[in-house]
């Protein structure tokens, strides 16, 4: 682990357990926000000296001279006093979606519970039934949160699993002898969460490209390792298989572990109907044995008689028939998005300045750029009107600084509980894009969450719903909402969805996206960075609209400034 992630660990410990413990708020947040700083600082915090620690975004003195001890002797003092107090299970707790740092404490306190598995055994035997302010809903609700937790678990973000399997596709592409190295699995199919990472390489002989990722830097851990297949696991605990195949089998051994598994059992019923037998060593006649092809996935399709399916589209939830009728969608990719329309600054909870976020963003091409910091009622960000103005001024003198992008001035809204955002019409009107999201309330029953919803799409400001589901994956469920009722609403009054590209978001997700694109409903596929590395989110909001089949015409942020500007603007 590199230091700044050591460090960044131990400065969210040190915030939950301050939490836990029934610190001050804000003195807790301050460490959340430290911790993330340092986690996402290019330098090496060792090679920095104290001046350069307190220059990180969201370190004051406090905070450096802890990072300062640990740098010297690989602790902090007032972590350990704390870890002391509270047994690492305790922590564990407030893992669990829907349970507080100080609902950990109470039922550690009151029933000696001090693990996920303890608070599960302690709901089934009826312990909680005694509590103040523990209902049977809540008991429901914690083991809901339970095995949501228990499955994220088991599974990696999009996120990381794509950052570590480039990683090793770009080392093992480079040995001698490789001729091709893909991931293929569910990444390749951008999948929001991944089981695990499957790595495809071709070359003659296997030993030395095995010997190569076994040596790997972020192999913690090889779990086996054979002629055709090693699996590892890295210090995080993904877990990653590499399968070597000979050159001229890897089209269909990319095809066949691409998957889905569903996509896989389909293509082989045609084969069989057609009298074919299609395997991960090519697809042969099944009467003669003989191979008819095997060297590349379009060889594959094609013998079918099928174009190419994209692997974001493989889930046999009707490729496979759209491929028979020539109806494939043309997907929209990377290199059509034009800007982004849902990003934060460390005006709120963003670690970059304004300006940097710009530059960034600036970087990448885009033609536009919205900094869309959150609004007032989430009060924690103590945003102003003041605040915001000020911004714009500043938005409006960037804008005029590049000739080649917009800098549009914007706001993530709060839904509030009956449908109601943040400012009145007038204040409203004067940015040039309102995101409005839910960022609290989370419970409301379905009838009334969907009037919120529909109210805030009815606001002729809200011009993108942000992140519509609130998830955050394995920590909390979606709310529960009539989503077509709200797609309704959003076709009806012109408010795009959001794709929020956030690895822990991807909200919406492929399914709904379909179902929407169905209503006629407008997507925009954003990063909801909060610092400027994060602006790559987009790649996987993007492969998320791809999942949902969309094409460039159905994404607002892929159309050209004047054509967005009139979406913008209608009223
Ligand atoms: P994951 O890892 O749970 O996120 O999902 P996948 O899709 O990556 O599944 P995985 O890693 O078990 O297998 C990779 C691919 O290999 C899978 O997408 C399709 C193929 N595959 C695995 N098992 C079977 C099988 O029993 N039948 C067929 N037709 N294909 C399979
Ligand atoms: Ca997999
Ligand atoms: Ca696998
Ligand atoms: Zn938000």
């Amino acid at each position: 682990m590199r230091v700044n992630d050591e460090v960044a660990a131990l400065l969210q410990e040190y915030a939950d357990l301050l939490a836990i413990t029934g610190g001050d708020a804000y003195r807790v947040r301050g460490y959340e926000k430290a911790a993330r700083a340092v986690a996402g600082h290019s330098t090496d915090l060792a090679r920095l000296d104290p001046d350069g620690i307190r220059a990180i975004p969201n370190v004051g003195t406090a905070i450096a001279a802890k990072i300062e001890e640990y740098l010297a002797g690989g602790s902090i003092p007032q972590v350990e006093r704390l870890r002391a107090k509270i047994p690492a299970g305790v922590r564990e707790l407030t893992r669990v979606p829907g349970l507080g740092p100080k609902t950990a404490m109470v039922l550690y306190e009151e029933l000696d519970v001090a693990s996920v598995d303890a608070l599960e055994e302690a709901i089934r035997a009826g312990r909680l039934r005694g509590l103040r302010g523990f209902g049977p809903k809540t008991e429901e609700n914690l083991l809901g949160g339970i095995s949501l937790l228990r499955e994220a678990r088991e599974r990696v973000s999009l996120g990381e699993a794509l950052e570590t399997a480039e990683r090793v596709v770009a080392e093992l592409s480079a040995i001698e002898g490789c001729r091709r190295c893909s991931y293929a699995g569910s990444l390749r199919r951008m999948k929001d969460t991944i089981g695990d990472i499957d790595v495809l390489a071709a070359s003659r002989q296997s030993a030395p490209i095995m010997e190569a990722f076994r040596r790997l830097p972020l192999v913690d851990q090889v779990i086996a390792s054979g002629e055709t297949k090693t699996s590892v696991r890295t210090p995080s605990g993904a877990r990653i298989d590499l399968r070597v195949v000979p050159p001229e089998t890897w089209g269909a051994a990319l095809q066949y572990f691409t998957g889905s598994k569903a996509h896989n059992i389909r293509l082989r019923e045609i084969a069989v109907h057609r009298g074919l037998k299609l395997s991960e060593y090519g697809l042969f006649d099944a009467g003669t044995g003989e191979k008819l092809v095997s060297e590349t996935e379009d060889d594959v399709y094609h013998r079918f008689g099928l174009p190419w399916i994209p692997p974001q589209l493989r889930e046999d939830a009707g490729e496979i028939e759209a491929a028979q009728r020539g109806a494939l969608p043309i997907l929209v990719t990377g290199d059509e998005i034009r800007g982004d329309l849902h990003t934060h600054t460390d005006l709120t909870d963003g670690l970059a300045p304004l300006d940097e976020m710009v530059a960034a963003a600036a970087n990448r091409g885009y033609a536009y750029y919205a900094v869309t910091d959150h609004a007032p009622d989430l009060y924690m960000h103590r945003m102003s009107d003041e605040k915001m103005l000020d911004q714009r001024e500043r938005i409006r003198e960037l804008d005029g600084a590049y000739n080649d992008m917009r800098v549009l001035h914007g706001t993530e809204l709060n839904i509030g509980p009956g449908g109601e955002v943040d400012w009145p019409a007038e204040f409203l009107a004067g940015f040039d894009v309102c995101v409005a999201s839910v960022h609290s309330h989370f419970t409301q029953p379905r009838a009334e969450m969907t009037r919120r919803f529909v109210r805030a799409c009815e606001n002729p400001h809200v011009k993108i719903l942000g992140h519509p589901t609130t998830r955050i994956i394995g920590r909390r469920p979606p709310v529960d909402v009539d989503l077509e009722e709200v797609f309704r609403a959003c076709a009806r009054t012109g408010t795009a969805l959001e794709i929020d590209g956030a690895p822990d978001r991807l909200d919406l997700m492929a399914d709904h996206i379909r179902l929407a694109r169905q209503f006629g409903v407008v997507f925009a596929v954003d990063s909801d960075a909060h610092a400027a590395p994060h602006l790559d989110f987009m790649r996987y909001g993007v492969g998320t609209a791809q999942r949902g089949g969309l094409g460039a015409d159905d994404v607002i942020n892929t159309w050209p400034w004047e054509r967005l500007a009139g979406f913008l603007q209608r009223r």
